[in-house]
């Protein structure tokens, strides 16, 4: 990427370039405080702030608001030595905001910021990346799975030291914070050039110099893998005399780049085997959302049968969907079971051992078997993958996962998507089967969790929150327990009824609220919750998850066999009635 594709980019001349010392006779870079009226409506919901790029845009100082408040909550001891990472997954206003966040970080202090290419860095990228620097954090520019483009949807989430997504006490002093203040402290004329790798450095005020590192997006990122997975191996299954062939859609997000380098360039993948790779401000005006919807393109090429594996990302590359030939869909539950059940075929996990699995509430119970039958601590723990970081941190979690495509490990505090292909890759590449047969044996060995979620996007809010409400409030009842619910030939007994209320075992935090869930004598779960990533009205999520051990049946289509209880969840919520929704939007 050496063409410059910074738009109305004027340039400032740095005091310092690649080579040249920071000069404390340089120009010196003037902060300006400026005067700004507090929003009510920062608050970081399950990954970060996200809002519709309109908000961002028209509402004056919003993005340098919550800007100021992400770095107000950086200890000012802290400031003057660190560094913060910075990237973003290529969307609509990501330049703007990158700017935005030198001027701000230059004039609170900072020391340094790394910054990827162009502004271009995977979630998974920044939270290697920050690791391995040694940050105190890191800024990520992604609305992840939300469209983008000028009538689509922006978001800035804030990741610590550790490279995970700041957790609850962090993000709540966020929001404090941007609810009452008055002023934020800016240099404006403070420019970088976002395309030239190298260091820049500015004089800031009385602050030591101030250093903006443009790196390479995808090389640290790309050198972690090759830690974590025999490559050898990978380029003899990917480009040897038996290779197979793969479909990867990186859905115009920022996972392309990375994509091209490790999987084509450097595993031997034929270039067309990635698809729709070059990184676009709206996603090529599409969802970049890999699940079975949005991500048809690829179901159905998978369904011509000439490719034996395939998978689709997000926009900031931290999802990933897996299919098998003719379109065998991998539900996300079963995938990172299938990984915990393989473990040993990944040699980062032969150094490390296997320290614990985790998966969060709503994901089927399908890594619970494996847990059990391979003697491991399995942890359930709310939505949203900040949970898993203390986990991880205290050695307690090596192998997670969530139903909503996302699959990682202890090598980062991020879901990692192209972390996730690999991992099926090297199962292949070991077992030497097909997607279907290691799936169907899986099955076979532990049984099968049945698990489908619907999706009803943007209903209007109220009607959602009384739903939710009104359902809290039939569950709660004490005649609710031991009631039994019927449908075909299915009958269910309520077992356990609560909202899902999760303490943290390593720091002992409380996050209550986290999913109305009827739990029935068989083990099948109903839940219920609202999504906290999206930017307008409500989106109700319904999951639901039944266990099958009869070999007759674990090959049945989920949806048949949940329709008895999907029945069950509509009735008892009254969702259709109370939101005039007759169908989901999404269904997985
Ligand atoms: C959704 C998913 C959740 C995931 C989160 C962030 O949250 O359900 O499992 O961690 O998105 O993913 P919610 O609150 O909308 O259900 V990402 O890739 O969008 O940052
Ligand atoms: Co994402």
């Amino acid at each position: 990427m050496s063409v410059c594709m910074q738009e109305g980019y004027v340039p400032f001349i740095p005091i310092g370039t690649q080579t040249a010392q920071a000069n404390s006779s340089g120009k010196m870079v003037k902060i300006t405080v400026v005067k700004t009226s507090a929003y009510t409506d920062q608050k970081p919901g399950t990954s970060g702030l996200r809002k519709r790029v309109t908000v961002f845009q028209r509402n004056q100082h919003y993005a340098e608001n919550f800007i100021q408040s992400i770095i107000s909550a950086v200890d000012p001891s802290q400031r003057q030595e660190g560094t913060l990472v910075v990237g973003g997954d290529g969307r609509f206003f990501m330049k703007d905001a990158i700017q935005l966040i030198v001027q701000i970080a230059a004039a609170n202090g900072i020391g340094r910021l790394v910054i990827g290419q162009n502004g271009i860095m995977s979630t998974p990228a920044v939270s290697c990346v920050i690791r391995k620097i040694k940050a105190i954090g890191g800024i990520i520019l992604t609305a992840s799975h939300n469209p983008g483009g000028p009538s689509g949807d922006f978001g800035i989430k804030y990741n610590i030291s550790n490279g995970g997504p700041a957790p609850e006490g962090i993000t709540d002093k966020i929001f404090q914070i941007s609810k009452s203040i008055q002023e934020y402290h800016i240099c404006p004329e403070l420019k970088v050039d976002l395309c030239a790798i190298g260091k820049q450095t500015f004089e800031v005020d009385t602050f030591k110099p101030f250093t903006v590192e443009i790196v390479d997006s995808v090389e640290s990122y790309a050198e972690m893998l090759r830690d974590i997975f025999d490559f050898a191996a990978l380029k003899e299954l990917l480009s040897g005399p038996n290779h197979i062939s793969v479909r990867l859609d990186a859905m115009h997000g920022v996972v392309g780049p990375y994509v091209k380098k490790i999987v084509c360039d450097e595993l031997g993948s034929p270039a067309n085997s990635a698809v729709n790779c070059v990184p676009s401000e709206d996603f090529g005006g599409h969802h970049p959302d890999p699940n079975l919807t949005y991500a048809a393109d690829l179901v159905s090429t998978m369904k011509g049968g000439e490719y034996d594996f395939g998978a689709a990302f997000d926009g900031d590359g931290d999802r990933n969907m897996i299919l098998g030939k003719h379109g065998f869909f991998v539900n996300p539950s079963d995938s990172v079971a299938v990984i915990g059940a393989n473990i040993t075929c990944i040699p980062y996990f032969q150094k490390t051992g296997v320290k614990g699995l985790a998966r969060s509430m709503p994901t089927s119970g399908a890594l619970d078997n494996v847990a059990k039958a391979l003697k491991m601590q399995l942890y359930e723990t709310p939505t949203g993958w900040k949970f898993f970081g203390n986990l991880m941190d205290a050695g307690k979690l090596s192998l997670c996962g969530e139903e909503s495509f996302g699959t990682g490990s202890d090598h980062i505090r991020e879901k990692d998507g192209l972390w996730a292909v690999l991992a099926w890759l090297s199962i292949l590449a070991s077992r030497k089967q097909s997607v279907e047969d290691v799936m169907k044996e899986h099955w076979q060995k532990f049984g099968r969790n049945f698990f489908t979620r619907y999706d009803y996007e943007e209903v209007d809010s109220d009607a959602a929150n009384k739903m939710i409400a009104d359902l809290q409030q039939i569950m709660f009842d004490k005649a609710f327990i031991g009631q039994t619910f019927s449908s075909g030939d299915k009958t269910y007994k309520v077992e356990k009824a609560d909202n899902f209320e999760y303490t943290d075992p390593v720091d002992g935090s409380v996050s209550k609220g986290q999913g109305l869930r009827i739990i029935f004598s068989d083990g099948s779960r109903i839940i219920f919750r609202l999504s906290g990533t999206g930017s307008a009205g409500a989106t109700i999520r319904l999951y639901i998850d039944s266990f099958e051990n009869d070999p007759q049946k674990i090959y049945q289509d989920p949806q048949v066999m949940l329709a008895p209880l999907v029945d069950i969840a509509l009735r008892i919520s009254q969702l259709q009635e109370k939101t005039g929704r007759n169908g989901p939007t999404v269904i997985t």
